[in-house]
């Protein structure tokens, strides 16, 4: 084994425990019959040359990365709904397993490249054979049409570093407008889907 696998080691088991607990968030408003705000979860363990790129932009030394660098251990929860974000972080906030040491708004506090998203910087104890080892973790809340959004953007972003031409410049500007028309729109006949979903589920049941 590498210093990496075994530095990346509690990270790994952390994120696989994560999406389990918000995971059984979702399982848990299901049997409470009750419209979960939680669609879906993924989770990743930054990849080792991520990492590096960037300690080395932000001049943190490998022997900090476990202190400076927070989202080696990345979780990401899905909803449908933009008032869905503020019933996740709650249930968050309110939990004894993790502990919120940041948050980042930027649902409200819109970034320049138009994203959108609600970060929270979390603590997080994983059980290791040489005792407990505190790892930080960043969990990202955002509705369908943020992910949406930020999943072509981050793609895009990859291709041009950041230099986008004009013209693309223009349409990922656009397009971020429409997904927050769209989280808007959505809202406002939240009780007529969260209805017809009730409807969908009882059906199949
Ligand atoms: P990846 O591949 O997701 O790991 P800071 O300078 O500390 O304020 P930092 O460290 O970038 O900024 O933290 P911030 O702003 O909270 O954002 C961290 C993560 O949020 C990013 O991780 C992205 O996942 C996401 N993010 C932030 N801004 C954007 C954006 O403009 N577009 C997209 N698509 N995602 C964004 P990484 O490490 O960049 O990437």
């Amino acid at each position: 084994m590498d210093k990496w696998d075994i530095f990346l080691s509690p990270y790994e088991q952390a994120i696989q425990e994560l999406k389990i607990k918000l995971k059984g968030i979702r399982k848990d408003y299901q049997v409470n019959q009750q419209t979960s705000p939680v669609e879906f979860v993924t989770a990743r363990v930054k990849p080792i040359k991520s990492i590096i790129e960037k300690a080395n932009v932000r001049n943190i030394p490998y022997d900090r990365l476990r202190e400076e660098m927070y989202d080696i251990a990345g979780v990401r929860v899905m909803c449908q709904f933009e008032d869905d974000i503020e019933v996740i972080c709650e249930q968050i906030r309110n939990r004894t397993d993790m502990i919120v040491v940041e948050e980042r708004d930027y649902v409200t506090e819109i970034k320049s490249s138009g994203y959108r998203s609600y970060h929270m910087i979390l603590k997080y104890p994983v059980e290791t054979i040489d005792g407990t080892i505190v790892i930080l973790a960043e969990l990202q809340i955002r509705t369908l049409a943020m992910n949406f959004w930020a999943t072509i953007e981050h793609s895009l972003n990859y291709k041009y570093q950041g230099e986008y031409p004009p013209e693309i410049q223009r349409r990922l500007q656009n397009a971020a407008q429409a997904a927050q028309l769209l989280d808007r729109e959505m809202s406002e006949i939240r009780e007529e889907i969260m209805e017809a979903q009730k409807y969908f589920s009882k059906k199949r049941k």
